[in-house]
């Protein structure tokens, strides 16, 4: 066996220690170490992550990596995107992070944009408006800690700067803050200017695959830890899963499956034209020089909700098997609606959704859960259109990777409503990428394109193509009755 390397890897609903080496038959071998429940929680007015708790999780995925005789490992560590923890001048959080689902944000893209353009901001940027982009929460922020703060450290580098005390600003992360200039290739200083913040605020940025440094030997003298060597990957959970997208040759979609759906490309080059803009598309930077061109889709965080709805009594593939025995398309919802960002109660806010537009009300959980899969694949279907439109292409591949990838009712629907061949899993794809980028890094795999190459031969992958005739118009209808609604 050759090196040993572990992805730290944390999504809005759950974080994973993933143990990953390459096999003598050339394969890479993924083994869970450890897994976590991650959520956020009101405190002390708003919705907050906490902290402390990832990362005591961490140390001990870590001396779980010891005791499975490990004595020495590579680690690299990703989380969602856009929040961010203020740190003082003595190196210590301010406070606990507030989550994108705060409210706080609700008119800050309005009240910032209200003396310039939202195009001159997508002009510098590339970045879609999205109202918890960094750039409206430092905008929200307390203004009393940000004078206490010297550094804005995104989650993952804050982490990183935890366990190494070495601080970097990793820019497939940063780039969603919306603060980064695309063609300078740094913060826009004019930006930072509008929110009272400087660039000095932040650490030096860096790419994806540098190297950060050691965990301190004061987590070693506390936890029961292997030596173990922090490398600087893609940051950023949805660039750790399109650099663990095992796609091949040019006409591929992704689509990262978990509590978003993020549906795109990959790109060399950024798209930021008039019609990217009118579409809300984004350009977040990638791995290696390329951009993640896609839309963020309210995605199976909708039936994150629901599941908690109904007392977790089900699992998630018990929902899935009930949904499949249901009839699809009976209501037509538009998913992405503001109302679903954070209700008080999801179920409800379907029905109450379908009541509104005079349409059949789901009422079993088996219904229910039809209708989420029912129009996710609809709004990824229109948004694959969407791209062809855009970038002037003929996509013919859908790569689906994440949890949802696990999802055949959903992966089938949306192969047949798109008309494309879906290629589903591995449903742990980030932590892949993640471990990719570090293999590159200590040159144990050669590059990116090697890399998807030995993710394909390592991993089972399943193909569905669409079926003939199926839903014969339903993509149309679904079109026209959101086309009312706007
Ligand atoms: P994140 O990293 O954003 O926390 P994941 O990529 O772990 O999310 O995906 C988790 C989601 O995947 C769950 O919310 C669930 O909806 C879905 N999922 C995973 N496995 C299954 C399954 N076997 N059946 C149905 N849904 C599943
Ligand atoms: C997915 C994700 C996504 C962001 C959102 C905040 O976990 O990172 O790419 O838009 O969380």
């Amino acid at each position: 066996m050759n090196g040993a390397y572990v992805a730290v890897d944390i999504g809005a609903s759950s974080g994973r220690l993933m143990l990953a080496q390459i096999t003598k038959n050339n394969q890479i071998q993924l083994q869970e170490i450890h897994r976590f429940t991650n959520g956020f929680k009101m405190v002390a007015g708003h919705e907050r992550w906490n902290i402390d708790y990832l990362i005591h999780e961490i140390l001990t995925g870590l001396e779980k990596v010891k005791k499975a005789g490990f004595k020495q490992v590579h680690l690299g560590i990703d989380t969602w995107a856009v929040d961010y923890v203020l740190v003082d001048h003595q190196g210590k959080k301010l406070c606990d992070p507030i989550s994108y689902r705060d409210k706080r944000t609700a008119h800050a893209i309005a009240d910032l944009t209200s003396d310039f353009s939202k195009d001159y901001l997508y002009e510098k940027t590339g970045i879609q408006f999205q109202d918890f982009n960094t750039l409206y929460q430092l905008y929200e922020e307390d203004q009393a800690l940000l004078a206490k703060t010297d550094k804005i450290m995104m989650i993952p580098d804050y982490i990183g700067y935890v366990l190494t005390g070495q601080a970097a600003t990793e820019v497939t992360n940063a780039s969603t803050t919306q603060m980064l200039n695309l063609r300078g290739g740094l913060f826009d200083k004019d930006l930072l200017s509008k929110i009272n913040v400087h660039d000095e605020q932040f650490a030096k940025l860096v790419e994806a695959g540098t190297y950060l440094g050691p965990v301190m030997t004061d987590w070693m003298d506390t936890f029961d830890l292997p030596i173990t060597d922090v490398i600087t990957v893609a940051t950023h959970d949805t660039a750790s899963a399109v650099v663990g997208t095992p796609a091949v040759g040019h006409d591929w979609a992704f689509l990262s499956s978990g509590t978003w759906s993020l549906l795109g490309t990959e790109l060399n080059v950024p798209e930021n034209g008039r019609q990217a803009f009118h579409e809300n598309y984004t350009n977040e930077w990638g791995a290696y020089g390329t951009y993640r061109f896609l839309k963020n889709i309210m995605g199976l965080w909708v039936a994150q909700c629901v599941k908690h709805g109904y007392q977790d009594k089900y699992s998630f593939s018990e929902l899935a098997a009930m949904a499949t025995k249901e009839k699809p398309f009976q209501q037509f919802i538009d998913i992405n609606d503001e109302r679903f960002v954070n209700p008080k109660d999801m179920i409800a806010e379907i029905q109450t959704y379908c009541r509104e537009t005079h349409q059949t009300v789901p009422t079993t959980p088996g219904e229910v859960m039809m209708a989420i899969y029912a129009n996710l694949a609809l709004f990824y279907a229109n948004e694959l259109q969407k791209l062809n439109k855009i970038l002037g292409c003929s996509l013919k591949t859908l790569n689906i990777v994440g949890g949802g990838s696990n999802i055949s009712l959903l992966n089938q629907m949306t192969s047949t409503l798109s008309g494309l061949e879906v290629v589903a899993g591995p449903n742990e794809a980030t932590a892949i990428g993640n471990v990719l980028v570090q293999m590159i890094s200590t040159g144990e795999v050669k590059d990116i394109v090697a890399g998807r190459k030995l993710i394909k031969e390592s991993f089972e992958l399943k193909q569905y193509q669409p079926e003939a005739n199926h839903y014969e118009g339903v993509l149309a209808r679904y079109q026209s009755f959101l086309e009312h609604q706007d």
